[in-house]
């Protein structure tokens, strides 16, 4: 058996996708609260309010505020060692900006934690999944002005507080390089990611898709920058409070390949990785922008003189004790513009002959995470690597008994813990794996239910008609099997 002894199996959610009880105990309105649904053509529409009429699947979710008993149960169940979830900020402090924490959202999170302790799972806690207070949007700019750098130190600082003896592993921001992929990603990094909107989008009286979201490149630069500094002064701060607690970084790794070996394709995907994967990567491990990072904000008329000397100690000060990501499919990169796209209307690049792709349009390529573990070891060479999402969202059939024959599912999830597992033979630092979407929940791209990731099947539905109750798939017996064997049996 490959996988180390105290290798960490388990799943990984977000509040947004789960909790629902957008209002409930005090917690106030957060971005995800204000998004409408779409599919895998029609983009998400993003209205700066709330309308009666309109149906926001994060309002409800799949409820986990009060189910989270009989799921964490369910996780147990599989045995797991690791639960992934994320304190939705906005139950913390309702504005962001509020002098004192809300009392009744802590105690939700205790309440969480204590379940999760109970079976002998340990949570593994992203403090800031796409969930940024709505008034930190409207008032602040989100991560654009330098206050939200204290509004976020404090609430990180609130809960480090709060749960230090409960919780020992944390990651600061989800997906922290969205706001870098380009695409149909700018509106989803610059909202979802940043809290950053303009002004004329943030008035707006009509449905905006998330695609269509006005772009300032020079303020979601400086956005980023101040995540980056938000995020080490939550590392310092972590550290000093519980010099046990092991906090990461988290990127979406999208990996791309060049599409043909024209020295122009292997130069652009380099480009594109480097930007894309390692400029967030770099600051967070080292401590320091990578040089190829200035000259694409020279190409990008980026002026950036906001990064301060005191801003580059503070980055060195708070590098990252491990290395986490996402990791769904790969792409091609080319230079050739006739190239065939793929991925719906969240395109990233363009089509891999040799691979097949989900409904979503997303390229299945197992051996890419065996390439992408590798890549990130040689890169990093001291940091331990945790892949805390990977999973396959697709369309289930809830048979006449209600059993869900999920043999697709499955065979995604093998082939990568194969590819994980010749990696952790190859040399790398692999700490945990945790599957994206255990349980179905919102898919954050499309706003959908019936993108499905789940072991657990959840009764609800894009037209908001459903029960809300739980039930295995077959998925949920195999990777039963895979936590308890520590990875040995695959099926
Ligand atoms: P959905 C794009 C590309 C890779 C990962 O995504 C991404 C996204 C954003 O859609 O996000 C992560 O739900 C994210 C999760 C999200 C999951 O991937 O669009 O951290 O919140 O649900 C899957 O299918």
């Amino acid at each position: 058996m490959t996988f180390p002894k105290d290798f960490l199996w388990g799943g990984a959610t977000a509040a947004n996708q789960c909790e629902g009880a957008y209002l409930e105990d005090g917690k106030g309105l957060s971005v995800p609260d204000m998004l409408l649904g779409g599919d895998v053509d029609t983009p998400r529409t993003f209205l700066p309010k709330t309308d009666p009429n309109a149906f926001y699947p994060s309002h409800e979710a799949i409820d986990f505020y009060h189910h989270y008993k009989e799921d964490i149960a369910m996780f147990a169940e599989m045995g797991w060692g690791v639960f992934r979830l994320s304190i939705n900020w906005g139950r913390i402090f309702p504005n962001g900006d509020d002098a004192e924490p809300n009392e009744a959202g802590l105690a939700f999170y205790d309440k969480v934690f204590d379940e999760c302790h109970k079976h002998g799972i340990e949570p593994l806690v992203t403090l800031c999944h796409y969930e940024i207070p709505w008034n930190i949007v409207t008032q602040y700019h989100g991560f654009y002005s330098r206050q939200t750098i204290d509004l976020f130190t404090k609430y990180a600082r609130t809960c480090f507080e709060r749960y230090k003896d409960k919780v020992k592993y944390w990651l600061t921001f989800n997906e922290i390089n969205i706001p870098l992929m380009g695409g149909g990603h700018s509106g989803l990094g610059n909202l979802y990611g940043l809290g950053l909107m303009q002004d004329e989008d943030i008035n707006s009286e009509t449905p905006i898709p998330l695609s269509d979201l006005k772009d300032n490149p020079q303020m979601r630069f400086e956005a980023l920058h101040n995540q980056f500094v938000a995020s080490a002064l939550a590392v310092q701060a972590g550290h000093e409070i519980n010099p046990d607690f092991k906090i990461g970084n988290m990127i979406a790794h999208i990996t791309t390949y060049p599409l043909t070996p024209n020295p122009k394709d292997i130069l652009e995907n380099q480009r594109n990785m480097h930007i894309s994967n390692d400029l967030c990567g770099d600051v967070q491990v080292r401590g320091a922008y990578p040089d190829f990072a200035f000259r694409y904000f020279k190409e990008n008329q980026i002026d950036v003189s906001y990064i301060t000397e005191a801003d580059k100690e503070i980055l060195k000060e708070g590098t990252v004790d491990f290395y986490t990501f996402s990791y769904y499919m790969t792409n091609c990169i080319t230079v050739d513009e006739s190239a065939e796209k793929i991925g719906g209307n969240m395109s990233m690049g363009a089509k891999n002959p040799y691979l097949k792709a989900s409904d979503w349009g997303w390229q299945i390529d197992p051996d890419g995470l065996r390439y992408t573990l590798n890549l990130l070891h040689d890169r990093y060479p001291d940091t331990p690597l945790m892949v805390v999402e990977n999973g396959f969202g697709a369309f289930d059939q809830v048979e006449a008994d209600g059993s869900i024959h999920d043999d697709y599912r499955i065979a995604y999830f093998k082939e990568h813990i194969k590819a994980m597992d010749e990696a952790v033979e190859d040399g790398v630092p692999l700490i945990g794996y945790t599957t994206w979407g255990p349980i179905d929940l919102v898919s954050a791209g499309t706003g959908q239910y019936a993108k499905r990731y789940g072991f657990i099947y959840v009764d609800r539905h894009d037209d908001g008609t459903g029960d809300f109750s739980r039930s295995r798939k077959d998925s949920f017996y195999w990777y039963q099997k895979v936590c308890q064997s520590n990875g040995a049996d695959l099926g």
